[in-house]
């Protein structure tokens, strides 16, 4: 099989941005190739372990289950997918189409690196554990459980999205990104399976028990419980969301428990594709507002087939803030705790031009006193959230300035905005405050009240649904936002990358 990432959505610098780059080279390096002829296809060598494999074929039915119940509610005979045949540092993904109830989800790490040591903490420069250090047992359990707890839950959201399809390419990334959380949820599985015994286990039940938007057993983090309505809240989704994912597992990637290192390396370049959809779906949708606007001098573009700036700036504003919460609190002992222990590193750990254990460091933290935004100096151990969160912001901001230059292209003054770190906010020292997108502190009643012109209305989500008409015809687009520039795997725009049964 021929290892190939297409045009249009492999990893590398700035994909992840939506840069279009060509043809990824053939593997170089050392690879390891999945064994597609295991009931779970693995590269960790399942077939050796008879009692893991055994617990994992149990567990396996329960996933098919779930993903029928609560997967993709569209009928599709098949779907043109990538799957991962290898785990190397290039190419390393097949693309066919497929039926994707047979998808093939299974268990990927990335290539083990014997010489390994741990790059932060209390353990810096001691050799990376491969297996679960007693101590610190019920902290990595937990992280495993909220990150493996988001990757069903994307998908509970975006199930019935299918339903209303732009186009067919939309369509298939759609379900490209369903398919690939649905793998992260294997990879999670796996590693509590593998590791935790019988609590993992368990665990791994509850992953599936628990649903987005479950009064009873909801998901464990605020922003999937949250509707993802339509494709606009989806392209925002991810663009933002997915992109706190990144963030999560950059940090994870840095663990001194290897295996779950190794794991969040691999994840890392599926989630590429996935911000690749944000990053380009909002573009799109921008690109045809933008067109609209400059022909018709106006924003009330509803009856003209286009999503008004205003709009698409108030589910800008929604998702951004919700996806905040999802850092935690700008000061945290939870986050101290997983730095010190080495669980859990910060962005880009080994770049960073410190002594990477934090003892004595401090860092400023926004807080809210006596009606001021203000900041005070805390340990910067404690900080480490809000660390993290201030590398994700920047990226976002560089979307912002790929969205906004459609709008310079198109001839308007008009600019999209990232809102205040205050604004909208459940989580941490803005909670209970009432700031604008313009980090402007407000009592609430002057905040409820200016809140529509700031956040997505029932009318705005009404009018944005109406909009979202199926188009299932190949090379056919809906009228909200411009085709993309290029199809998948060099095949054309045009291309039937979804089929449906007769
Ligand atoms: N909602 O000390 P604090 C992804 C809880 S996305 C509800 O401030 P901490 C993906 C917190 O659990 C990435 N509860 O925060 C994207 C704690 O509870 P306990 C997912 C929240 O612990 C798209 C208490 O409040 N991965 O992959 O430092 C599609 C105090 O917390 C929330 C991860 O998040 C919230 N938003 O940090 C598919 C990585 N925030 O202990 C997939 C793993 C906080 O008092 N998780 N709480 O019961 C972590 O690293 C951390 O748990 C968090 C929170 C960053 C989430």
């Amino acid at each position: 099989m021929a290892a190939t990432a297409g045009r249009g959505e492999i990893a590398g610098a700035g994909a992840d941005q939506g840069e279009i780059v060509g043809t990824a080279p053939a593997p170089d390096g050392p690879v390891s190739v999945i064994d597609y002829t295991e009931r779970i296809p693995n590269n960790v060598g399942l077939a050796t372990d008879r009692r893991l494999q055994r617990a994992l074929q149990a567990w396996q039915p329960k996933f098919h289950h779930w993903w029928a119940s609560l997967g993709p509610s569209v009928p599709t005979r098949d779907v043109y997918l990538r799957t991962a045949i290898a785990v190397g540092r290039d190419g390393w993904a097949n693309f066919a189409r497929v039926p994707m109830e047979q998808y093939r989800w299974g268990i990927f790490l990335s290539e083990r690196n014997p010489g390994r040591t741990i790059g932060f903490g209390r353990h810096l420069g001691e050799p990376a554990w491969q297996e679960v250090p007693g101590e610190y047992r019920a902290d990595l359990r937990r992280l495993l459980v909220v990150q493996g707890d988001t990757e069903p839950a994307s998908v509970e959201q975006q199930r019935h999205l299918g339903m209303t399809a732009p186009s067919l390419y939309d369509m298939r990334n759609l379900f490209q990104v369903n398919v690939e959380e649905g793998r992260h949820l294997w990879a999670m599985v796996y590693l509590l399976h593998a590791y935790f015994g019988r609590d993992g286990r368990d665990e791994a039940e509850q992953l599936l028990q628990r649903n987005s938007g479950d009064p009873d057993k909801p998901r464990i983090l605020g922003a999937f419980n949250e509707q993802t309505t339509d494709w606009l809240s989806f392209f925002m989704f991810t663009y933002f969301t997915d992109r706190d994912g990144k963030y999560q597992l950059g940090t994870l990637k840095e663990s001194g428990f290897d295996p779950l290192a190794r794991t969040c390396e691999f994840m890392l370049r599926e989630e590429a594709h996935h911000m690749f959809v944000g990053t380009t779906g909002v573009q799109r949708t921008v690109e045809r507002t933008a067109a609209l606007l400059a022909r018709h001098g106006t924003d009330d573009l509803w009856g003209h087939g286009g999503i008004p700036l205003a709009v698409i700036q108030r589910y800008l504003n929604f998702q951004f803030s919700v996806s905040l919460d999802l850092f935690g609190s700008e000061t945290s002992s939870n986050v101290a705790s997983y730095f010190t222990a080495g669980l859990k590193g910060r962005w880009m750990e080994t770049r960073r031009q410190d002594d990477h254990v934090l003892t004595g460091a401090t860092a400023r933290v926004p807080v809210v006193t006596d009606g001021t935004l203000s900041e005070r100096e805390v340990p910067a151990l404690t900080a480490l959230n809000l660390d993290l969160r201030d590398e994700y912001v920047a990226d976002c901001e560089r979307g912002l300035r790929r969205w906004n230059a459609e709008l310079g292209r198109a001839g308007l003054e008009q600019r999209l905005t990232l809102p205040h770190a205050g604004f909208n906010r459940a989580v941490g020292t803005f909670a209970g405050h009432f700031i604008s997108p313009e980090g402007e502190l407000l009592d609430e009643a002057a905040w409820r009240q200016r809140a529509p012109g700031w956040l997505p209305s029932g009318d705005d989500r009404a009018q944005v649904a109406a909009l979202m008409v199926p188009h299932y015809e190949p090379g056919e687009f809906a009228s909200w936002l411009a085709p993309p520039a290029v199809g998948i795997n060099d095949l054309p725009v045009e291309y039937d990358y979804v089929r449906f049964s007769d």
